[in-house]
């Protein structure tokens, strides 16, 4: 016999002895010991394996249906009389007009020197406040009838990681329209066109900043964005590819953007709760109709804020408790910069009032026109919205 051969011999000549000296009971008890120890080192390395598979920083990501969920059962913090009298006082109308309009009322063409004139201004708005905004401007190349253009997008994001955002939108840009032959100092500012708009986002972004700064302390699950689009206008007739160049790219780039980062499963355009598109305000009596039926309920939070600030007297030239918000009549969809969003399913809120101003792609649409109460009115009611919407 070969030693190997006689060394197994020996081994298992022991072994029978050691096991033949027990009794039979204790050693199928340990055995069914070793099996389910066995069993549980297996059940371990499973749940590791999944585990480390899964998204990064673990299975508390949320999953898209679960993003869709809490968007649908997402309740707003309707505020008592005493809140939303605070809030509205917060909002400063002189510092809307001199301070966020007066700069925006100049031409704003994309590419130009005064569009980045424009966006200097936006982005050193955002930059002074205490909030602490994530600021990005969203740079792209696109072709247009006049050739290629240079568009930026600017974007604020008050905590770029949170899992779910409430975006509040409007275009920076100006249509391309001859200046007054009689007077070439006269040319297109498009008050309402949209930099009223514009004025109305920063001045909420500036009445909320102490709110707003708090929420991004508690990451919260639900974080406000601002979004100013560029080239939403046409630069000749407004076809599909001659129109809304930055939100077309902003909702291609949004949609396949992982988020959170890294996530495989959803993207930055699922986590978009509600797209509040302001466009063409500023002017007096605007009628603002609800265009979704999927967004019906956040309409009816403007109606009901709309209520409760005129009860306490707190709107100013404004004739009825339902005066801007309203229900009653509907004159058809609007082509803006709501439609890329649409498209892909995110929820919206198009606040652009039908009939269009009387003023609209003339060189009338100018400061002199825009209506300062309405202005401020349709802003403390945006404030109470945008805080019982995030809980502020
Ligand atoms: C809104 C403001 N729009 C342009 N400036 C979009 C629009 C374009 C709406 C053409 C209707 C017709
Ligand atoms: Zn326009």
């Amino acid at each position: 016999m070969s030693r190997a051969g006689r060394r197994f011999k020996a081994l298992h000549a022991n072994n029978g002895q050691a096991l033949a000296g027990c009794d039979p009971r204790r050693g199928r008890r340990v055995r069914v010991l070793l099996l389910l120890c066995l069993c549980g080192a297996l059940s371990l390395a499973m749940i590791l394996a999944l585990y480390l598979s899964a998204e990064p920083s673990g299975s508390l990501l949320p999953h898209p249906a679960d993003l869709i969920k809490d968007r649908l059962s997402h309740k707003p913090n309707k505020y008592s009389v005493a809140q939303a009298k605070k809030l509205a006082g917060q909002v400063d109308g002189h510092r809307l007009w001199e301070t966020h309009l007066r700069p925006l009322l100049i031409e704003r063409v994309p590419g130009t020197t005064g569009s980045q004139i424009i966006r200097q201004h936006i982005l050193s708005q955002l930059r002074s406040l205490s909030a602490g905004w994530t600021l990005e401007e969203n740079d792209f190349v696109s072709s247009t009838p006049k050739g290629d253009v240079t568009f930026t997008n600017l974007l604020a994001v008050l905590d770029p990681s949170a899992p779910r955002r409430l975006l509040l939108a409007c275009h920076h840009d100006s249509k391309i329209i001859p200046a007054d032959p009689k007077n070439s100092k006269r040319v297109f500012v498009g008050a309402s066109d949209s930099a009223v708009p514009c004025a109305i986002i920063l001045e909420l972004a500036s009445a909320l900043d102490k709110q707003l700064k708090a929420l991004k302390q508690q990451r919260s699950a639900v974080t406000l964005q601002l979004v100013f689009f560029d080239g939403e206008e046409a630069f000749e007739e407004w076809t599909d590819t001659d129109s809304l160049y930055g939100s077309r790219h902003l909702a291609e780039l949004m949609s396949r953007t992982p988020h959170p980062a890294g996530s495989t499963k959803s993207s930055l355009l699922q986590a978009v709760d509600l797209l509040v598109l302001l466009d063409l305000l500023g002017a007096p009596e605007p009628l603002i109709v609800n265009h979704f039926d999927n967004t019906a309920r956040w309409f009816d939070r403007l109606i009901a804020a709309e209520k409760r600030l005129h009860k306490q007297g707190l709107l100013t030239s404004h004739p009825s408790e339902q005066s801007y918000f309203r229900k009653d009549f509907y004159l058809g969809p609007v082509q803006d910069d709501h439609i890329p969003f649409l498209n892909r399913g995110v929820p919206v809120l198009h606040l652009i009032p039908t009939p269009f101003p009387v003023f609209w792609h003339t060189l009338d649409d100018v400061e002199e026109r825009m209506h300062r109460p309405t202005v401020e009115n349709l802003t403390r009611i945006l404030a109470i919205f945008v805080a019982e919407y995030l809980s502020l």
